[in-house]
């Protein structure tokens, strides 16, 4: 700490920090401007700055560096100097003529690039880079900034799937600069103005309402889910790992009013009929919550649509919402003949430990998920796009880790923490000596951390 403060307030010396009326690139008005260019003209600072990064991202985490134009150049090239990997350049603007190439340098298709960013604001100019070089086949394992102003901008590359780190934090850096008595009075004073002005405290821990969800997704059972959740005050969703159907419907006799959604897995039921569907249809009717099948469907695109469609359970008949994997791409869950009310929820990252799944692949889901209109959410161990609906199942009070690789959080850890939307209760509820009581609980835990987040 000592040292990335040290150096923070030499650099602070150069005056990259300055006080006014000033309009940042996202449009937005701002008291205060930041601006790392004259670094450039220190070749000292800029290898500190470049040794204080690669601290923070191991060289051996990336094969490419790519800085974000313009003023994150000068960085990332002496980021490549001093790592000896070699850098790639991102051009502004198509030169219009000879190659049009957006990106220059040697790289192959597949490659892992690292970006520097200097300053985060919105992520927007951050994003447009992420696009280029995902365009020319590379991979974006690892982003970094050096500074982040605190006004979102870092979310949103968290909620795209990206693993994006800062070196230096606004809030954080003027409580260096005040501790070091380095601000005059008026200066304090703006500061105090910016902060108020953008909310900076709470901008980490804010989430979007359930309302302002609705309005974002588009698929009719998206929205009806949200409708349930608001009337009935409730996040929680039953998974009834049970297979017996008489243990199913005594359960949602005793906690259907709680829940916003029941969650199956058909396949695990020994006396599975029609008559057992029709029943539970029903009940879902007339206590108002969604059947969810967690098929996890996973093959190609003509055998999930058989998956769905016939056998013995032909979900699609009955589901309100199925569970698929992506792991054979998008034309995988393109086109399955879904009923106009069924949606998708894709699966992410699950909650097990020691899963397969890494930054990359993440994000390629959810960049996938938001592509297709049937998607309605996905389940995901950390926030994501706010046009999704996120479902988080390894929830429990007290249990952490079980020897059949299940992880469980709390309910206030999936809201607060990962951003979710609904959490998924199983075995905590079903086997509960009062399942009546203990759902209860998980709602009231869940509605509560939802309404704290807001
Ligand atoms: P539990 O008894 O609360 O552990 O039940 C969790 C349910 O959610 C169970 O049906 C799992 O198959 C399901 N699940 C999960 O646990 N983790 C995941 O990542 C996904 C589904 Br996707």
């Amino acid at each position: 700490m000592e040292e990335k403060e040290q150096f923070f307030l030499e650099i602070y010396n150069l005056g990259i920090i300055k006080f006014g009326n000033f309009t940042l690139k996202s449009g937005m008005n701002s008291s205060i401007y930041i601006d790392f260019r004259p670094i450039a003209s220190r070749p000292d600072l800029l290898i500190k700055l470049s040794d204080l990064l690669l601290h923070e991202v191991p060289s051996y985490d990336f094969e490419l560096i790519c800085g974000v134009p313009y003023a994150a150049l000068p960085i990332a090239t002496t980021l490549s100097l001093r790592s000896k990997i070699p850098l790639i350049i991102k051009r502004k603007e198509n030169k219009g003529y000879g190659t049009e190439r957006m990106i220059e340098g040697i790289y192959k298709i597949g490659q892992n690039c690292l970006i520097i960013e200097d300053v985060i604001t919105s992520g927007d100019s951050l994003l447009k880079t992420i696009i280029d070089l995902e365009k020319e086949g590379l991979i974006i394992k690892n982003i970094m900034s050096i500074l982040d102003r605190e006004q979102g901008g870092i979310e949103n590359i968290k909620k795209k799937g990206y693993n994006i780190r800062t070196l230096f934090r606004i809030g954080e850096v003027f409580k260096i600069l005040k501790k070091k008595s380095f601000l005059k009075k008026e200066e304090i004073h703006m500061i105090q103005f910016f902060f108020i002005k953008n909310n900076i405290k709470n901008i980490q821990n804010k989430r979007i309402s359930y309302e302002e969800k609705k309005e974002k997704i588009s698929h009719p059972i998206g929205k009806k889910l949200i409708d349930i959740t608001l009337k009935k005050k409730t996040n929680l969703i039953v998974s009834a790992d049970l297979i017996d159907t008489k243990k199913i419907l005594k359960l949602v006799s005793l906690i259907g009013d709680r829940i916003c959604g029941l969650k199956l897995h058909v396949d695990i039921i020994n006396d599975f009929s029609y008559s057992f569907i029709n029943y539970l249809k029903n009940i879902s009717i007339e206590k108002n919550f969604l059947l969810l099948e967690d098929r996890k469907l996973c093959d190609v695109g003509p055998t999930n649509c058989l998956q769905l469609h016939y056998g013995i359970h032909k979900i699609s008949s009955w589901a309100d919402i199925v569970t698929a994997h992506v792991l054979a791409g998008s034309m995988s869950i393109q086109n399955l003949n879904l009923p106009y009310n069924m949606g998708l929820i894709t699966i992410s990252e699950m909650s097990s430990y020691g899963g397969l799944y890494d930054d990359n692949y993440i994000r390629k889901v959810l960049n996938i998920s938001l592509k297709n209109p049937k998607v309605i959410g996905t389940v995901a161990q950390r926030k994501v796009d706010d046009r999704l609906l996120l479902f988080t199942p390894g929830i429990h009070f007290y249990e952490k880790k079980n020897n059949l690789g299940n992880r469980y959080i709390h309910p206030v850890q999936a809201f607060e923490k990962n951003g979710s939307d609904f959490i998924i209760v199983g075995k905590a509820i079903f086997q509960s000596e009062n399942p009546k009581i203990t759902a209860e609980e998980y709602r009231n835990a869940g509605w509560k951390a939802y309404e704290n987040g807001l």
